[in-house]
């Protein structure tokens, strides 16, 4: 057999791919190359991955040395000066009180790590049957087996039904278009919502959960922004009955959302918190669950040369990662990127709700540098337009990314209004000419 099509590409239509692939080969700031020769502007930052521009030269620099200087080293028993210097800072711009990193190599390894240490500590004071695990419905933590069953995306979850997780149970979404289409940023109404983690409480009593774990702005299901005062009452909540709350910020942490967290941002500090993504700007990939001290401090147990925690990935605080992790830092810094995010914000927002009264749209919704088009599905053929616009804006030299019927938007941290004028006319255009 010949080879050329061995690639089985990840969340992609691979039959049709293959028909008509879309391949890139370079990439520099805010543009791909791709096989053909034509320059793509991304609107969408890789794949939510890369704020500060692709082949940004710090980081190259920082990855190209330090892959010269130590390349892997054991990361069990034994570690390295760029993993130890990561989580320094790390912890210093997350929120007080979560000093202490655990690394991985992706979003999907963070939420299942993040799951563990929470079953962990309950077990470590002694309430170990607080087991069962709460996400949200439409929630999105990645493939593995843990973030899929505390996931709610039902496409990610049917063919795998009999395997997910046992003793997990889901708050409901807080999405209601009657009560919210349209909204800029957050919607006023449905803070009520948060209520339903009494629900679940009543029905499972509180000393029987270790954790809930939610997305504070949700990203792959279509950009679903918390109403006002959501997130501070599940906060309330989780504290009232010692459940403990994780934010999955793979795609809302440094940046996305204007702010190092967006629990910075929403001024709600959950107990653990999950990235990816712009941890190295997408350039190595690696993630990082950032967990309270107490939680940490209560797993420090037993004879000091027993491993506290039977977990970890042997590439867990991979060096290159971590040194293009540092230069990712510095770089935000010396950019003031999030504080640019913030600014850009509200032209963001303009930019977005201009294509109310388009086509096929029958909701826009924003949150920092996150926006979604929500489109009417074709009748018997959900998700088809939605490909179709994605298809025909890169033809027309934009990338975006539907997920299904939604199209959604991650501009880069330093996008120029040009750029995201231009995004938004490729949008329209497409939305003109699609059945
Ligand atoms: N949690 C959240 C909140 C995510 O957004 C993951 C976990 C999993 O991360 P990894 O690195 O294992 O993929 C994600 C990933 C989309 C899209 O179209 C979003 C993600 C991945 C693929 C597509 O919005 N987010
Ligand atoms: N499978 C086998 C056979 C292994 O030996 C290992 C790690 O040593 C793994 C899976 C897990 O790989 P990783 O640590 O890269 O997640």
């Amino acid at each position: 057999m010949n080879h050329d099509q061995a690639f089985w590409l990840p969340y992609t239509a691979n039959r049709a791919f293959w028909k008509a692939p879309r391949v890139i080969t370079g990439a520099r700031g805010h543009y791909y190359t791709t096989d053909d020769g034509r320059q793509l502007l991304d609107g969408f930052s890789g794949l939510w991955t890369s704020g500060l521009g692709h082949c940004h030269p710090r980081i190259v620099a920082a990855v190209q040395a330090q892959v010269g200087t130590l390349d892997y080293g054991m990361g069990f028993q034994v570690s390295n000066d760029r993993a130890i210097a990561l989580a320094a800072e790390v912890a210093a711009m997350a929120p007080a009180g979560l000093d202490r990193v655990f690394f991985t190599n992706s979003g999907s390894e963070s939420a299942d790590t993040a799951l563990k240490i929470a079953l962990a500590y309950h077990r470590a004071r002694g309430e170990g049957q607080r087991t069962r695990l709460i996400g949200r419905e439409r929630g999105y933590h990645g493939v593995n087996f843990g973030g899929m069953s505390v996931g709610g995306i039902p496409g990610n979850r049917k063919v795998f039904s009999a395997a997910l997780l046992p003793g997990v149970d889901h708050i409901r979404h807080t999405y209601s278009p009657a009560d919210m289409a349209y909204s800029r940023g957050q919607p006023v109404w449905g803070a009520q919502l948060a209520e339903d983690l009494e629900r679940l409480v009543a029905l499972h009593d509180a000393s029987n959960i270790a954790a809930l774990i939610v997305e504070p702005v949700s990203g792959s299901t279509g950009i679903l922004v918390p109403p006002i005062g959501y997130l501070q009452r599940l906060r309330e909540i989780c504290d009232k009955y010692g459940i403990l709350l994780i934010f999955d910020e793979v795609i809302t942490a440094f940046g996305r959302v204007g702010a190092p967290f967006a629990a910075a941002r929403f001024g709600v500090t959950p107990d653990i918190i999950t990235t990816a993504k712009g941890l190295t700007n997408g350039v190595i990939p690696m993630g990082a669950v950032i967990v309270r001290e107490q939680v940490y401090q209560a797993l420090m147990q037993g004879p000091e040369h027993a491993v506290e925690l039977f977990h970890g990935y042997t590439y867990s605080g991979h060096p290159v990662a971590a040194a293009a992790g540092l230069a990712t830092f510095e770089v935000y810094r010396e950019e003031d990127s999030f504080a640019r995010a913030r600014a850009l914000e509200p032209v963001f927002e303009e930019a977005i709700h201009a294509l109310k009264g388009e086509p096929h749209v029958v909701d826009i919704r924003n949150f920092g540098l996150m926006g979604g088009i929500e489109l009417a599905p074709r009748a018997g053929a959900p998700g088809e337009r939605g490909f179709e616009v994605f298809l025909k804006c890169f033809e027309a030299g934009v990338v975006i990314r539907n997920g299904g019927d939604i199209l959604q938007f991650s501009p880069f941290l330093d996008s120029t209004p040009d750029e995201l004028g231009r995004i938004f006319d490729t949008v329209r255009t497409a939305l003109r000419s699609v059945a």
